[in-house]
């Protein structure tokens, strides 16, 4: 599919089984986070990292990621952290402050931290859009965050 990540070349290596991983998961939009958790979830599991090695963190929006996903990165045995968020666009301007600061935010905890902290937040102008990529016609775009940072930490 076009636009999508795909797991292709993926060799899962003994190394990505041992590895913890953290999921930070806002709770704005819940219906479509959880399905983006869900996504991220079971493509960590299906390329062999181990249960006990997800960590999941919830923050109340998107907006929060940032910070939620810097006290995750900060622990010494966390490898790599997926933020995992939807903004809606409404009638105010709001849309496009949350978007910028968190996309701004989660930049910055990479290079802060030298670690992969995946941007996996959907920014959308409604909520089919949303649903098309939390495991709709479009995909799921939590299971392709899930890759990235695999093929981050493989990299
Ligand atoms: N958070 C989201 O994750 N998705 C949204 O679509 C979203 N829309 C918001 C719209 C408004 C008008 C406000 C005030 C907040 C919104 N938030 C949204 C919450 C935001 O990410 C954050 O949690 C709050 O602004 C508190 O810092």
């Amino acid at each position: 599919m076009a636009g999508t990540l795909t797991s292709g070349k993926i060799k899962t290596s003994k190394k990505i089984s041992n590895r913890k991983f953290a999921i930070v998961v806002a709770e704005w939009n819940d219906e479509i986070t959880e399905a983006l958790y869900e996504g991220a979830r079971n493509s960590l599991l299906a390329h062999g990292v181990k249960k006990s090695n997800i960590i999941r963190k919830n923050v109340p929006g998107s907006f929060e990621l940032t910070l939620g996903g810097l006290w995750m990165a900060e622990k010494r045995d966390i490898s790599a952290v997926i933020c995992l968020g939807c903004v809606i666009q409404g009638d105010t301007p709001h849309f496009d402050y949350i978007c910028q600061a968190v996309a701004n935010g989660i930049t910055e905890v990479n290079i802060k931290t030298r670690k992969p902290i995946i941007f996996g937040v959907l920014t959308t102008l409604n909520k089919q859009q949303a649903m098309d990529r939390a495991g709709g016609k479009l995909g799921n775009k939590g299971e392709e965050a899930a890759l990235t940072a695999i093929k981050m930490l493989e990299s």
